[in-house]
Formats: structure tokens, sequence, C-alpha cells
């Protein structure tokens, strides 16, 4: 098949997944076109079967804002009639589902047919689609998407009790590579802790929405029970926050804030648990990342985490801000050598129920059906 992958090319979860669908169903013989504003940062444009289109905005002195928007239509138009895609997957409905609705429209008028998936990842729906400036333009695109997905039944639900949905929604959980996990990385521990310490672990793009500032309470607490480091892996509009906390408390010594890491699993393979505390997350990709490394997840109850993270199996749920909890349950795990080794085993089990290799055949299944 030749798939478009429209996708943003931040960080974000939503291109996170779009670039290794994109990567995975290359590498089994499919042609994909990835269009975004620029290469998605885990896009090896290297692979075979693999191109990478940028959508190129001109800018005019009258426009107060660039129109991005008629860019991609037309850039997800040339590409079709180019290369001849057999469907356009978009990622993420605010703005790419809405523009790609515009390129079909466009080039059925030329009597060339291009099926839309829409694939909807949390924010999309939950913080931004469903405030007024957007929501009839979501719920518009979500209706006139050929087919549409989410990441998961809570991300179903939310969608279906905020908009008016004319169409099945189907569920295609996110995935991972469990091999790429698996893989011997240098992991150079002591670089982070001595010997004597517990690693406790946060990725995340550091916005609001992850309750930052949660997991440095957290750590707090934990820190005074057991001998422990924390580190912090991403970029973000929480990061004064994290700072402020980390001097409140005077954890500059314990405390790593490393950035942006490019190969994740060199940094999750030293850590003994990670905590995600988030106020909303339609799924939880980072924590997936973290089971795949066997290292059990201390989340949220927020959205879709309970799909993901199985309580009391592959780490623990607790209620949205109560950082005493969460931290007993690090506690918990952390001092006790039997306990988190058995649910270091079990984290790694659950991440196998969702194996690149269960998942991407659903996705394939969603082509053939839209297409044909
Ligand atoms: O807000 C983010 O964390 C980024 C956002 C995105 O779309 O880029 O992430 C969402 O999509 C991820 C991949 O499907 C999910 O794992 C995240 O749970 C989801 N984030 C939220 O719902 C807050």
């Amino acid at each position: 098949m030749k798939i478009g992958i429209v996708c943003y090319p931040t960080y974000g979860g939503s291109g996170i997944v779009a670039t290794e669908l994109g990567m995975e169903l290359a590498m089994q013989g499919h042609c994909i076109h990835f269009i975004s504003s620029s290469i998605p940062a885990r896009l090896d444009v290297t692979l075979p079967n693999v191109y990478f289109h940028q959508v190129q905005a001109k800018n005019y002195p009258l426009f107060e804002y660039i129109p991005y928007g008629i860019a991609l239509s037309t850039l997800i138009v040339d590409i079709t009639k180019r290369y001849k895609l057999d469907v356009i997957h978009a990622h993420y409905a605010i703005p790419h589902a809405y523009h790609s609705f515009m390129a079909q429209q466009i080039l059925k008028e030329q009597g060339i047919k291009l099926p839309i998936v829409t694939t909807l990842h949390g924010t999309d729906i939950t913080l931004v689609g469903k405030h007024p400036t957007y929501k009839s333009g979501v719920e518009f695109s979500i209706n006139k998407s050929d087919i549409v997905t989410s990441v998961s039944e809570d991300l179903k639900k939310v969608t279906e009790d905020t908009f008016n949905i004319k169409k099945e929604i189907i569920t295609i959980p996110n995935f991972i590579d469990n091999k790429l996990y698996e893989e011997e990385t240098p992991c150079i521990r002591k670089n982070f802790a001595n010997d004597d310490e517990k690693i406790l672990i946060h990725v995340s793009n550091l916005r609001p929405v992850k309750r930052v500032s949660d997991v440095i309470e957290i750590f707090n607490l934990v820190q005074k029970e057991i001998k422990s480091k924390l580190i912090i892996v991403g970029e973000g509009p929480e990061i004064e926050n994290i700072e402020y906390l980390i001097e409140k408390y005077n954890l500059h010594e314990k405390v790593h804030l490393l950035g942006k890491v490019n190969q994740l699993q060199k940094i999750l393979c030293l850590s003994d648990v990670f905590l995600l505390p988030s106020e909303l997350e339609s799924f939880g990709l980072a924590a997936l990342e973290a089971m795949a490394s066997s290292t059990p997840v201390i989340t949220s109850n927020a959205g879709g985490l309970a799909e993901v993270n199985e309580n009391n199996f592959s780490g623990f749920i607790e209620q949205i801000g109560d950082v005493q909890a969460m931290a007993n349950r690090a506690i918990e795990l952390l001092s006790d050598e039997n306990k988190l080794n058995k649910f270091k085993q079990q984290a790694k089990q659950q991440a196998l129920k969702f194996d690149k290799d269960k998942i991407i055949p659903l996705y394939v299944k969603v082509y053939k059906k839209v297409i044909h």
C-alpha cells in the first residue's frame, strides 16, 4: 500500500506513534510518505520505502497568521497525485483531520479517491478539541473521516460524550517494539546513582497536564525513607516549577534534569520505578516504554492509564494528586527487593500485551478496509 501519514514532528506522543507506525509499515514493504512541518523526531529517513515531505507554509506581510492549513491540504493533494497514495492517515485531529478532508474534496473534484483514517490521541479531544474555538471543526472532521481510531477505550468514550459522533470509533491501543528495549544497552548506572541507591524516573514533555510538580513532591517523600535519585527526561513549560521545588526541598544533589534524550532505552534500563501522576492521559505511551524496559510504573488514575498499567501487577494506580499514596507505593516497591523484581518482570509481561506485532496488523486491517 502507499500510505500518507500526517503528523506533528515534535516529541509529543502522537508524532512518536505515527513515526513508529510508519517506519514499521515501511519495513514490511509499504511505501510511507510522511507529511509534516519538519522531520519527525524519531524518523529514520535512511530506511527504504520512507519518504518525507515538508509542509512549507509561505508568509506574506498581509497575514497575521501563516495559512498552514492551506499549505497542508495542497501538499496532501500534490503528494497523492504524484505518488498515487491509497490512503491518508491523520494523527491528531487538529488540524490534520480537518485539512485532510479539504484535500480529499479537492481530489474528488478531479476524480481521485483518497480515503482518510484519523487517529485521536488525547489532547486533540480532551484539552484542545473540546474548546469552543475548535469544537465544531473537530466534530466535523471526525464525522467526515472514513475511519476513526482512538488510542484507548477511555478516549473513545470521552469523544462520544463530548461530540455528536455519527460513526463508530475503533480502539487501537498504542504499541511498543519490545525487542528494542531488550537489546543490550550500556546501562551506566553509576553515572546517576551509587550502588546503594534506587532510581526513580519521569519522562514527559513537562506540560501542566503531566503534574510534574507531583513528581518532585513524591520523590521528596520517597528520598526521606529510601536512598534514591530522580531522573527527569524532557523539556517543557513546567521546568521552572520543577526548579523551584528542587530549590525548596534542597534536592539539587538528588535530581538529574536530562532534557530531551533520543535513545530513551539507555536511561529506562537503569531505572527502578517510573512516575506518571498526570491530570489527563489518554494512554500514557511513556509508561508503556518504561514497562518494556521492565520498569514498574506508578501512575494516576487519569483517562486511559488503567488500560495500560494493571494495578498491583505492572505497578500501582492512585488518585490524581494523591502524592502521599504514590510515594507510599514507591517506598513499598523500593524497600522490598523481591517485590521490586517481581513487579519488574510483571511490567515486562504487561508491555508484551502491546507488542507492535500484535497491534500494527490492526492498522493494516483498517487501511485495507478503507481502501476497498
Ligand atoms: O500531551 C501529550 O503528552 C502529547 C500528546 C500527543 O498527542 O502528542 O499525547 C497524547 O498521545 C499519546 C500517544 O497516543 C498518548 O500516549 C498520551 O497519553 C496523550 N496525552 C494526553 O492525553 C495528555
